[in-house]
């Protein structure tokens, strides 16, 4: 199993993921429950619980970085690839940043360029056990270089935007990019305008 190494400053480790649901934890019936890809791409799609389960996946072992500093060291996360979900829809060249919307309201953007890394990850599954209720079941995305709060739980939207849009934590000033090596916890520290490089599809 492949293992991602990312150097995580100021982070200690703990035995246990510590839950945070900011606006409370939503019960969600998996047959009910559908993500939708939308906003700057060619082709808007909506995928069933059961249409993810069956598409060709990714799987890594990786930390899990929370900005408030604790760390859970080598989870397995496995799912579709973010990158496959976005790129079948066909993203437009404009759009620059992709914003989780969550089922509890909660959201949070990250740069394109991140969404589409190959490790980015829509983690179905995390240590071999679909997703307990409280750690986001059906599906979060996870992106091992970028802070614990860009992995949005209860996700039903990753909806492609050409300009930056604050989310839940970024309104109270977390970062817009998170990246865990850099520490970039909040803004204004070594901030600098985030623009798309990765050539895809221009
Ligand atoms: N919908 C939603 N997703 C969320 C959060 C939240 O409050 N609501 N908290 C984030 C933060 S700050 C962290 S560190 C992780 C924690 O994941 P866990 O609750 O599975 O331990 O979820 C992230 N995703
Ligand atoms: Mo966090």
């Amino acid at each position: 199993m492949e293992k991602i190494e990312i150097k995580n400053p100021g982070q200690y480790y703990v035995n246990s993921w510590i839950i945070y649901d900011a606006l409370g934890g939503p019960a969600i019936d998996e047959n009910k429950w559908s993500l939708k890809v939308t906003g700057l791409v060619k082709k808007p799609a909506e995928y069933t619980y059961q249409e993810l389960n069956k598409m060709d996946g990714i799987e890594y072992i990786s930390d899990f970085n929370c900005v408030t500093k604790w760390s859970i060291k080598d989870a397995k996360f496995s799912g579709p690839s973010l990158k496959d979900l976005i790129m079948k829809s066909e993203p437009l060249p404009e759009a620059e940043w992709v914003m989780f919307v969550c089922a509890d309201g909660y959201d949070t953007p990250i740069p394109f360029d991140d969404a589409v890394d190959e490790k980015s990850i829509l983690a179905l599954r995390i240590d071999d056990k679909p997703l307990g209720v409280k750690h986001g079941f059906p599906a979060r995305p996870f992106m091992p270089s970028l802070y614990g709060w860009k992995s949005a739980k209860w996700v039903t939207e990753i909806k492609l935007m050409e300009k930056y849009e604050d989310g839940y934590w970024e309104a109270y000033g977390y970062h817009e990019r998170g990246k865990v090596e850099d520490e970039e916890r909040f803004k204004g520290f070594g901030w600098k305008k985030i623009k798309r490089h990765s050539e895809i599809d221009k």
